[in-house]
């Protein structure tokens, strides 16, 4: 697949520069794969480059080639600035909106480097001096394996491999979404060729659940919900549920896919309880037509993609629950 910006991205890349790459706030493998994999490709190309973290990642990313040496921004924020202040240019890659890296955004706005967005999702905001965006791949991974294919792809060794494995195969469901395509099979048959250890990556992410993960889960599902008449389900889990499992960072990922696994059902919601912060964090997870990201964008201040969105509601757990019932019961024609 042809990427048509790539020209005016190598005129960028001409010189050694000192490159500052950024995912998403909670990166998740598709964030965090495509900044490895794209930091390690300019640092092969002669740049000097580091990825910044907004904040830190679960645990069953941190097995990643080149995860060892981000710099995240809550943990050591000095540093974290000046490298965005000293950077000579700026790579945004898995979102569109400033507003996703939370408090390192002003840094990036400040910062007058010219600034490249790599990314996947719908509605670009226009923050870049060069928007590299595809809503239509899958995922920032796919995206950066064409980039990279169409410039130079002697340059994938293993480890750009094994990121851009990651994040193509977490992005897609494990190659199962619409997203998928025959495009998506051949990079990554090409990914594999160049030395991704697919069964090792499948066993990081998907079996390495702690016992109390597990337990979680289980509490989620026992709140699993179906509504009358509507193919859609809710889950939830409180501060209390997340307190007795031990509750650490990425714990609940996936949780809300569980509920697309009842036969026929089109939209499945996980509210996850955040007393510290004082907000509800939903998911929201659809087959077919459903537009999870509208839907979410309307009723609770969030967004994405039409099969996969998330936002944030500030009642509590009963309020929300109830308010998502209506929003999907007012919503019910939108079901097949
Ligand atoms: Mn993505």
């Amino acid at each position: 697949m042809e990427i048509q910006q790539l020209k005016s991205l190598q005129t960028f890349l001409e010189n050694p520069l000192q490159i500052a790459v950024i995912p998403h706030q909670n990166p998740d493998g598709d964030a965090l794969g495509s900044c490895l994999a794209w930091a390690a490709f300019l640092t092969q190309k002669g740049h000097t480059v580091s990825v910044v973290s907004p904040n830190d990642y679960p645990d069953f990313l941190n097995w990643m080639p080149g995860q060892e040496n981000i710099i995240r921004h809550t943990e050591t924020t000095e540093k974290a600035e000046t490298i965005i202040k000293e950077a000579n240019l700026i790579f945004t890659l898995d979102f569109n909106d400033l507003v996703r890296i939370d408090e390192l955004a002003t840094a990036v706005a400040e910062s007058t480097a010219p600034k490249i967005m790599i990314d996947h999702h719908q509605n670009p905001k226009n923050y870049a001096d060069l928007t590299i965006s595809y809503p239509n791949i899958g995922s920032t991974c796919e995206l950066v394996y064409h980039l990279i294919n169409n410039w130079q792809p002697t340059a994938i060794d293993s480890a750009i491999a094994t990121c851009l494995y990651t994040g193509i195969m977490t992005d897609t469901g494990s190659f199962r979404f619409p997203t998928t395509t025959a495009t998506t099979h051949r990079a990554i048959a090409h990914l594999m060729d160049c030395g991704a250890p697919h069964s090792n990556i499948h066993q990081n992410i998907h079996d390495s659940y702690t016992f109390d993960r597990v337990r979680l889960l289980g509490m989620g599902l026992t709140h699993l919900t179906q509504l009358d008449d509507i193919p859609a389900v809710y889950l939830s889990l409180s501060q209390e549920e997340l307190n007795n499992c031990n509750y650490q960072k990425g714990d609940t990922e996936g949780f809300v896919n569980y509920g697309l696994r009842l036969k026929g059902i089109q939209l499945a919601v996980i509210m996850i309880e955040n007393q510290k912060e004082g907000k509800i964090k939903m998911s929201f997870r659809s087959k077919g037509s459903f537009p999870a990201h509208t839907f979410a964008e309307t009723f609770f201040k969030g967004g994405g993609h039409k099969n996969a969105a998330g936002g944030v509601s500030w009642d509590n757990l009963e309020e929300t629950k109830d308010r998502l019932v209506s929003a999907i019961q007012h919503w019910k024609d939108r079901f097949e």
